[in-house]
């Protein structure tokens, strides 16, 4: 039975059901879709959480009374279904003004501007409990290398994420701030391309301990890399703060399917992983229902990401407990690579000198037996016992 539950923490993005098919060559082909009958439909579906952008929930430029009712509105669907908020983030891209960039467009009031709208929107964070902030900066970038000082945006990005931050101690928020990569669109190049460029952004902050990174499936399979071993690397670092579940057919414009409807034999090693390294954050969904659907579409897809997870998860564990997959798995010595490679205490003058007869001939000669290994993962993936 792969019917969610809360417990699986399960989240969607509200512009994630609530898109509308709008690309760049046509308009909407669905109406808008109310917060509160997302919230209320996702519950209803089994999702444990809600996320969304500043202006997904509250319209650009609306503020005072009608703000507070918006958010109140909001607030009692999410606690009346029993679904939590678990992340907000800011859009710095939609609005005309963020046509350059928000914390690294060139002109200097709009980057103020930016900063001002992401303050804001971390009061909203924390006023609704989320614990993760993040910020997909999806137009600092460009598309002449001639209009952007690479060097000064990312001590501008550096100031921004900083001032973030800053804001978040002096308030004592229980919030941490989780950066998005992404390689280009809309941007011809985007700051930041991918999990390995920000982790490294974040060792240059001031506090890199409250910083992170979300990644997404798509955005890695864009670059050409494998989104598992790019979660891996986060989880070594201690920075897989949150990410974004979706899927994607290689190196091509954001496709955002529902998950595992991508590459699917990169989600069953990406559930696997998730589910082995015991990670406890959010299972959330970033994906685009298809634009050709209408609205009962929507839930089929949003429905469609949970069971699929669910059913990798089961496959996984199908595969860890299988003893053909145990005896394969000894058989190519993974578990060999734990071991480590100097002996304890051992320097590397030591090391140096060490004649331990080693044969590289013979060595060369002994197979790995992946093919063997690599086709049980597909049997087990393809439901084949
Ligand atoms: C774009 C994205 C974004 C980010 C979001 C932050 C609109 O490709 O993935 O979704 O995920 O802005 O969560
Ligand atoms: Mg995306
Ligand atoms: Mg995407
Ligand atoms: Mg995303």
């Amino acid at each position: 039975d792969y019917t969610p539950t809360p417990t699986d923490k399960f989240s969607f993005g509200l512009w994630t059901v609530g898109f509308r098919g709008n690309d760049p060559f046509g308009p909407a082909t669905r109406p808008e879709l109310d917060a509160v009958r997302a919230v209320e439909r996702l519950s209803d579906l089994g999702a444990w959480g809600v996320t969304f952008h500043d202006d997904d929930l509250v319209p650009f430029g609306t503020e005072g009374a009608e703000r507070d009712r918006i958010v109140s509105r909001f607030r009692s669907a999410v606690e009346s279904t029993g679904m939590v908020v678990p992340m907000v983030t800011t859009n710095l891209f939609g609005h005309p003004v963020f046509k350059d960039g928000a914390l690294t467009a060139n002109d200097r009031e709009v980057r103020r501007f930016a900063l001002r709208k992401m303050l804001r929107n971390v009061e909203l964070a924390a006023e609704l409990g989320a614990r993760t902030f993040v910020a997909w900066g999806g137009r600092e970038g460009a598309e002449s290398d001639a209009a952007i000082d690479v060097r000064a945006a990312l001590d501008r990005y550096k100031e921004g994420i900083d001032l973030v931050c800053e804001f978040i101690r002096e308030r004592g928020y229980d919030l941490r701030v989780a950066l998005e990569p992404k390689p280009n669109e809309p941007r011809g190049d985007i700051l930041l391309p991918t999990v390995g460029h920000a982790l490294s952004f974040i060792e240059q902050l001031e506090h890199p301990e409250m910083v992170g990174v979300n990644p997404e499936v798509g955005h890695e399979q864009m670059a050409g890399l494998n989104f598992t071993h790019g979660i891996a690397q986060a989880l070594w670092s201690g920075k897989l703060f949150h990410l974004d579940l979706n899927g994607q057919h290689g190196a091509k414009y954001d496709q955002d399917l529902r998950f595992g409807a991508g590459d699917v034999k990169s989600a069953f090693f990406t559930v696997d992983l998730l589910e082995s390294a015991g990670y406890a954050g959010p299972r959330h969904f970033d994906f685009k229902p298809l634009r050709t659907d209408m609205d009962e579409g929507v839930w089929a897809s949003a429905a469609g990401c949970m069971r699929n997870y669910l059913i990798l998860k089961d496959r996984a564990a199908a595969f860890r407990a299988d003893p053909r997959v145990q005896q394969a798995l000894q058989d190519s010595r993974v578990s060999e690579l734990s071991r480590p490679t100097a002996a304890d205490g051992e320097k590397p003058e030591e090391l140096l000198n060490s004649d331990e007869g080693f044969d590289p001939e013979a060595s060369a000669e002994r197979s790995m037996h992946y093919e063997k290994l690599d086709q049980l993962a597909l049997e087990h993936l393809m439901g084949v016992q």
